[in-house]
């Protein structure tokens, strides 16, 4: 049994469309959760099963599966008819999964560490900076024109999804411009938006 707990509007949004994409919303039961809002609305809810009661969170027969880049990767392999993801074991798999970790562990902390001014010789280190992100994805989208290759895929959801919240953190590179144009256009991110804001309405 599959359940995903989505809160409108947040980093589950992303999990929500994946789940239209892949054509699997009469298999996973959907459930809305409160989570706190950076305006200071909403709070923790009891029946959230995630540890830090964030969202999104995938259950799975009674395993609790957290992280965007997881749970993506997850529900590829058991919707492998979707299309957004290689087969499980395969060397294009290992590059989808390079991507989603990539963004887990670098994009997202490199795009939050940027917005908040901070700078350290360990960051850097660590994380290179938005300059090596772009090139990064410039290098991938020049050989295009998804993230993968010729299809789209959970990689380019789930990574160009920073870029369409906070626009002026997309990189002034054409090629990245014109792929998170894409992405923003895709039919499920269009339904998941509209179904989002008649959330928001609702719990107003
Ligand atoms: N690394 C997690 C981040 C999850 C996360 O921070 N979710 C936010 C929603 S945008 C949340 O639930 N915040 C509520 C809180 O901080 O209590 C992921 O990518 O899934």
């Amino acid at each position: 049994m599959l359940t995903f707990y989505h809160a409108p509007n947040s980093r589950s949004t992303a999990v929500a469309t994946l789940i239209r994409e892949l054509g699997a919303a009469d298999r996973i039961e959907t459930r809305i959760v409160c989570i706190p809002r950076a305006d200071g609305t909403g709070h923790p809810d009891a029946a959230n099963p995630h540890p830090e009661k964030k969202v999104p969170v995938l259950v799975h027969d009674g395993h609790v599966i957290t992280e965007r880049g997881a749970i993506l990767l997850h529900l590829c392999a058991l919707f492998p008819q979707g299309g957004l993801a290689p087969a499980p074991g395969t060397a294009e798999w290992g590059s989808l999964a390079t991507w989603m970790t990539w963004y887990q562990g670098v994009l997202e902390p490199v795009l939050i560490l940027s917005r908040a001014g901070l700078t350290h010789p360990w960051l850097q280190s660590t994380f290179r900076g938005p300059d090596a992100v772009a090139a990064r994805l410039h290098d991938a989208l020049s050989r295009g024109p998804w993230l993968m290759g010729d299809s789209y895929s959970a990689a380019d959801l789930l990574l160009h999804s920073p870029f369409a919240w906070f626009e002026d953190a997309t990189p002034d590179d054409p090629l990245i411009r014109d792929w998170v144009d894409r992405c923003k256009r895709r039919p499920a991110r269009l339904a998941q938006l509209a179904e989002d804001t008649a959330l928001m309405a609702k719990a107003a």
